[in-house]
C-alpha cells in the first residue's frame, strides 16, 4: 500500500519567535519543516534547539537550510529543490524602531523580500501555498477597531515595507492566481518574544528586579495601545489561512487593547512590585512617529476560518513574568539585551 506522503513546508525566520512556535506545530502535524536560516558566527538556534531531530534517524523532519530573503537566486534553488507545500514568510527586520535606523535595509528583506520570494514560485510554476506575514502596524492611526476593510497609513518603514508586501501578495494572487494568503497579525508575545519589543523588555526587567538583579526599567512612550495577543494562538491561525479553501486577507487580534502603562501594572503586581517605584523614562525609546492605539476587529477569521485566541491579556502577562521569573531563579537568564550596549 503507498504511504502517505508528509506535507512538506519552508519557513523563513524559523529561528524567531513565531516560527518557533509554528515549527513545532507543523512537526506535530507530520509536516517535513525546511527552516531557512541566515549564516551568522554564532549559531543562532537558541528557540529551536529543542526540536533538534539527529539528520540520520529515520524520520528526519526538521531541516535547516541556509539562505536570505536579500538573495533571490538562493531563494529559487531552494524552492527548486524543496517544492515545497507551504510557504510560511516569516523572516523580517520586525523591530519598528529600529526601521527607522535602518530603512533602506528593512525594505530590502520586508518588502523586495517578498518579491523574490513570490517571483520565485512564479517562475518555476510551483503550486505551494503562500503565508505572508503582514502586520497591523500598517494601520498606523486609522481609528479602531480595525478589520481587513481599515485604509493601510503605514507610519515607518517597517510599517511601510510590510504594506508593499501586504500590495504585492493581493498583486500576484489576482494576476498569477496564485494561493497567497496575507495575514494582518497584531502584537503576540510570549516567553519568546525578543527581549528588546515592550512585552518582554518589561517582564525580564519585573524578573530581575524581583530577584534584586536591577533596580530601573527605562521606557519611553507608555501611552500607546496594543492588541496583544498570545503568539502560539496566532501561529495556529497562520496555518489555518493555508487550509482554507480559498486565499484570502485575515486579521488575527484579541479584540481587547491596553496601553503600555497598563502592562507595567499587571507584570509588577504579579512580582508584588509597585512599577511606579521602578519605572523611569527615556526620551530614547519614543519613536519619530508613534502608532498610538491599535485594537483588532478578527471577526472574519473567526467566521471563515474558526479561529479564536485562547489567552487574554492578563493570562498573557502573567505567562510571561512567571517565565522570566523561572528563568532567573534556575541561572538561565542571560542577560544580553542589546539595548545596553547603545546609548
Ligand atoms: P522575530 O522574532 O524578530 O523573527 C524574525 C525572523 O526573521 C528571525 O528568524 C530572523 O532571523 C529572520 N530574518 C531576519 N532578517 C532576515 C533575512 N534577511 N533573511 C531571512 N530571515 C531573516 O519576529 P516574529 O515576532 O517571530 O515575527 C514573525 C513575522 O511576523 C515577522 O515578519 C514580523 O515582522 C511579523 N509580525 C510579527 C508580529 C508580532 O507581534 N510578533 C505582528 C505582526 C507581524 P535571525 O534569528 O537570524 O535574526
Ligand atoms: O512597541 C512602546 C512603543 O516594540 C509597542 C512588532 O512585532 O508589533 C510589534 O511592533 C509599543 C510602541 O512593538 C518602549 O513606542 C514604550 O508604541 O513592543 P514594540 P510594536 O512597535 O508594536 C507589530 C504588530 C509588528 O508587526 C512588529 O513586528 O510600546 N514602547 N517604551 C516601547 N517599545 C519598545 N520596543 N521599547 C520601549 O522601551
Amino acid at each position: 500500500m503507498a504511504m502517505k506522503r508528509s506535507r512538506t513546508a519552508l519557513i523563513t525566520g524559523i529561528t524567531g519567535q513565531d516560527g518557533s512556535y509554528l515549527a513545532e506545530l507543523l512537526l506535530a502535524n507530520g509536516y517535513i519543516v525546511y527552516g531557512m536560516i541566515r549564516r551568522s558566527s554564532v549559531f543562532n538556534i537558541d528557540r529551536i534547539e529543542h526540536l533538534y531531530q539527529d539528520p540520520h534517524v529515520a524520520d528526519y523532519r526538521l531541516r535547516l537550510v541556509y539562505g536570505n530573503l536579500t538573495d533571490g537566486s538562493r531563494i529559487t534553488q531552494l524552492l527548486a529543490e524543496i517544492k515545497p507545500d507551504e510557504i510560511y514568510n516569516l523572516g523580517a527586520q520586525s523591530h519598528v524602531q529600529v526601521s527607522f535606523e535602518q530603512p533602506e535595509y528593512t525594505g530590502d528583506v520586508d518588502a523586495v523580500g517578498v518579491t523574490r520570494l513570490l517571483e520565485s514560485v512564479r517562475a518555476l510554476g510551483l503550486n505551494s501555498r503562500v503565508y505572508l506575514a503582514c502586520s497591523s502596524e500598517m494601520f498606523g492611526n486609522a481609528p479602531a477597531p480595525q478589520s481587513e476593510q481599515t485604509p493601510l497609513m503605514p507610519r515607518s518603514p517597517y510599517a511601510a515595507a510590510k504594506a508593499y508586501a501586504f500590495w504585492m501578495g493581493k498583486s500576484y494572487r489576482e494576476a498569477y492566481g496564485l494561493f497567497i494568503a496575507n495575514g494582518i497579525l497584531f502584537n503576540h508575545e510570549s516567553p519568546r518574544r525578543g527581549p528588546t519589543f515592550v512585552t518582554r523588555k518589561i517582564t525580564r526587567a519585573v524578573a530581575r528586579i524581583a530577584a534584586g538583579k536591577q533596580k530601573t526599567l527605562y521606557l519611553g512612550n507608555l501611552d500607546a495601545c496594543r492588541d496583544w495577543g498570545y503568539a502560539p494562538d496566532y501561529v495556529e491561525g497562520m496555518w489555518m489561512m493555508l487550509q482554507a479553501k480559498k486565499p484570502d486577507d485575515f486579521v488575527l487580534a484579541t479584540g481587547e487593547s491596553h496601553s503600555v502603562r497598563e502592562f507595567c501594572e499587571l507584570a509588577f503586581a504579579r512580582a508584588k512590585l509597585d512599577w511606579r517605584k521602578h519605572v523611569k523614562h527615556d526620551k530614547r525609546y519614543l519613536r519619530p512617529a508613534e502608532v498610538d492605539h491599535l485594537c483588532g476587529d478578527a471577526s472574519k477569521a473567526r467566521k471563515q476560518l474558526g479561529w479564536k485566541p485562547r489567552v487574554k491579556f492578563e493570562e498573557l502577562v502573567n505567562i510571561m513574568v512567571d517565565a522570566d521569573v523561572e528563568a532567573v531563579a534556575t541561572g538561565r537568564d542571560d542577560f544580553r539585551s542589546e539595548e545596553r550596549w547603545f546609548k
